[in-house]
């Protein structure tokens, strides 16, 4: 089913919207997002890996042609350097690693070049926004005190790593060690990272913390930069449990008709809020509880369980079965948007993403039934003609199109699904990690760091 799905999304968007980000499936033409500035084509980098392990060769044909005569970085571009690592070099790098087309390589390590001037600031933690032709950089205007964003500098690491590895340029990857150097020598408020730091002075911002939006990468990549390494980056691994540790201390709460989740915390205060994009965590728990220290490693799959159940209400208590953006446990509910700019669902995957960890790793047929659960709404609610739709109010009856096929729905939603109902040993957990954007990314492995040794 997930092929058939993957095959309107790209079919939609090849046709309306070919060469551009994303596509509009309502009004069947390009959507441009400011994230990619001028760069183009963010469906189809996005899509590669996608379309690769579904098989649909004809259209992975097409897309690596696009990309060898069409993706082009020498553009006057003001760009997100997250975004476009995470979609454009962590895509390139898979299509690389999976295919061994050397356009993949050669593209992945021209555009990492071009974000190099980011880190030019005093401490090294990189601009968020870069433009690509003057190498100038600058933060996020709403950004706390001029900050950098965790989740931003924090979302590099496996992606800097490997064009590291690819290219014999030991650059990438000592940029990417030198945050973690500037993070480690700073305090951390109860042992918690704040979302914001100052890339001029390298003080924290608002002590703000969090494990949706602004924070979230950052963990998963402390635990796969560790995994990737084939267990050998033992500073990154002492990191992410060190911050589990505080997470389950200051953030994890039950509720009181038992559901676990996590709030958001301000300056000590806890908002009873948890994200869409905070769902991530149950899968991220349950990847992670092999390593747990001192006999924890059921604790953490528990953890990642009762995220997964959490997660599910949210999506079981809304009309269309499709989970909110955020979702509350204050003022008498659980697990429901109370705001209306929050009820919104923009075809995210993280919630299925959980439930693909959650199978690999239990096999309890569960997750494989609540991944259904999620197929069928998608198809009645965000299928539409032109693609698959984004919707504004997920506790309505009707359906209010945001018209955005957002590029993450091929790369990450629909691969997780594809992954969920196929066997364990497609892109098996022991020699790829995922990155951020569900770009599998092949385990460094000790004793052979060449290519030779990816499996499929
Ligand atoms: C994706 O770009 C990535 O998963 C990122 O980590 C968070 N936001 C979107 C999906 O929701």
């Amino acid at each position: 089913v997930s092929l058939q799905m993957m095959k309107h999304a790209w079919d939609n968007y090849k046709r309306y919207a070919w060469g551009l980000n994303e596509l509009k499936p309502i009004s069947k033409q390009g959507h441009s997002s400011n994230l990619f500035g001028n760069i183009q084509g963010a469906t189809i980098v996005d899509a590669l890996d996608t379309l690769y392990i579904m098989e649909m060769k004809e259209e992975f044909k097409e897309a690596k042609e696009w990309v060898e005569k069409n993706l082009d970085f020498n553009v006057n571009a003001e760009i997100s350097v997250f975004e476009v690592n995470i979609r454009f070099v962590g895509g390139l790098l898979s299509a690389y690693y999976l295919s061994g087309e050397e356009v993949f390589r050669k593209k992945a390590v021209e555009l990492g070049e071009k974000l190099l001037p980011a880190f030019n600031t005093p401490t090294g933690i990189p601009w968020a926004l870069l433009n690509i032709k003057s190498g100038i950089g600058r933060n996020w205007p709403w950004a706390s005190g001029g900050s950098s964003i965790l989740a931003e500098f924090g979302t590099l690491h496996l992606e800097f790593v490997h064009l590291s590895h690819l290219s014999g340029n030991p650059i990438f990857a000592e940029k990417v060690m030198n945050i973690r150097k500037v993070l480690n020598r700073l305090d951390k408020p109860e042992g918690l990272y704040p979302n914001y730091l100052n890339p001029s002075s390298g003080q924290w911002g608002q002590h703000h913390v969090s494990i949706g939006g602004l924070g979230d990468s950052f963990y998963e990549y402390l635990l796969k930069a560790w995994l990737m390494s084939d267990k050998t980056d033992e500073e990154g691994k002492k990191m992410y449990y060190d911050a589990v540790q505080a997470i389950e201390t200051h953030l994890i709460r039950k509720s009181s008709g038992g559901l676990t989740y996590i709030a958001e915390w301000k300056g000590g205060l806890l908002e009873h809020k948890m994200g869409h994009l905070t769902c991530f965590a149950g899968g991220m728990f349950a990847l992670g509880a092999d390593g747990a220290p001192s006999d924890k490693t059921g604790h953490h799959i528990e953890l990642g369980a009762e995220i997964a159940r959490t997660c599910h209400e949210s999506y079981d208590r809304t009309s269309m079965k499709l989970g909110p953006e955020a979702f509350r446990f204050d003022g008498g509910v659980e697990a429901i948007a109370t705001r209306q700019n929050e009820k919104y669902y923009i075809l995210r995957p993280e919630v299925i993403e959980t439930y693909m960890y959650m199978w690999r790793l239990t096999h309890d047929p569960k997750y494989r039934q609540w991944g259904w659960e999620a197929v069928e709404a998608l198809e009645k609610h965000c299928r539409v003609d032109g693609g698959y739709s984004g919707i504004r109010d997920v506790y309505n009856n009707h359906e209010s199109h945001d018209d955005v096929q957002q590029s993450f729905f091929l790369s990450e939603t629909l691969k997780y699904l594809y992954l969920l109902f196929s066997e364990d040993d497609l892109l098996p957990f022991e020699h790829w990690v995922f990155n951020t954007e569900a770009h599998p990314l092949p385990v460094l492995h000790k004793e052979d760091g060449s290519k030779e040794e990816n499996q499929k």
